[in-house]
């Protein structure tokens, strides 16, 4: 069997400087949480991030959800990125023709290049969503994932179209960064699995998400980030409940380790 390395030795070995950090801030901070900060005001996501920062690796952002959104808020994002080491991932998952895409990730309301680290796509349009993305991103140092599997129940994320899109990662490493993954599928240790749906009991929501938890994603599943929502953002005690997750993704992961 392979032998598991640690977030530092991944972290050497990556010549993309996003998964270089990555790895160094999941390595300093022991985290491999990834909040996702689903709420609708500036000052709920700003508030949360605030609490939680020293737990979490990155923060994932769903900039469209925001009611009262200004570019203010993302200089504020940035800074409480920057105060307690953690990056930013927006959610966006890019979709379209290269063309559109490059325009809808520099442009519009919210210039998410200019902010976000880390960017996902679909890879249903084809190699072209990569190329688009990357004409924008490359210069900038910014990565993207690429959706390979779904969370959500009944998805077609799956078989051909999954093994096409390692494929697509796999030939695009300049810029694609990893996956997005309900487990472990290439063992190239530069690149990335991250992994949503994610609480610490297993079940479902009413709308078709399905959960598993820390230990399956990373201890089971050989993922390496799990993105945690509800499960924080709508716990009683956010911190205690970031800190749980936290520890509980630490765990499984230092159990791998040799
Ligand atoms: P939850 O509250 O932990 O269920 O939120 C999960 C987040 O991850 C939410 O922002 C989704 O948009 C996102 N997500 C997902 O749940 N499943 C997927 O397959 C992908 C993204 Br891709």
């Amino acid at each position: 069997p392979k032998k598991v390395l640690t977030y530092g030795e991944r972290s050497e070995l990556c010549t993309h400087p996003v998964t270089k950090e990555l790895f160094k801030i999941m390595h300093e901070k022991e985290t491999n949480l990834v909040v996702s900060a689903d709420l609708k005001t500036t000052k709920e996501v700003l508030q949360v991030l605030k609490k939680i920062g020293p737990h979490i690796c990155m923060a994932k952002t769903h900039i469209d959800i925001i009611e009262d959104y200004n570019p203010e808020f993302v200089t504020q994002l940035c800074e409480i990125a920057k105060k307690h080491n953690f990056l930013l991932f927006e959610d966006r998952k890019f979709a379209d023709i290269g063309n559109t895409v490059k325009l809808q990730y520099s442009s519009g309301l919210y210039r998410i290049s200019d902010w976000a680290h880390v960017i996902n796509a679909h890879s249903v349009p084809g190699e072209g969503v990569v190329k688009g993305l990357k004409e924008v991103g490359l210069v900038k140092d910014r990565a993207c994932l690429l959706i390979a599997e779904m969370s959500s129940l009944g998805n077609l994320a799956t078989g051909d179209y999954t093994v096409a899109t390692i494929k697509m990662a796999e030939e695009n490493k300049d810029f694609v960064v990893g996956f997005i993954s309900q487990k472990k599928l290439c063992d190239d240790p530069t690149l990335v699995h991250m992994t949503p749906g994610v609480k610490l009991e297993c079940g479902k929501d009413s709308l078709g998400q399905q959960y598993l938890t820390p230990d399956e994603v990373i201890g089971r599943r050989g993922s390496d980030i799990i993105i945690v929502g509800r499960g924080i953002v709508q716990a009683h005690d956010i911190v205690k409940a970031a800190k749980a997750y936290q520890q509980a993704g630490y765990l499984a992961y230092q159990q791998l380790l040799p």
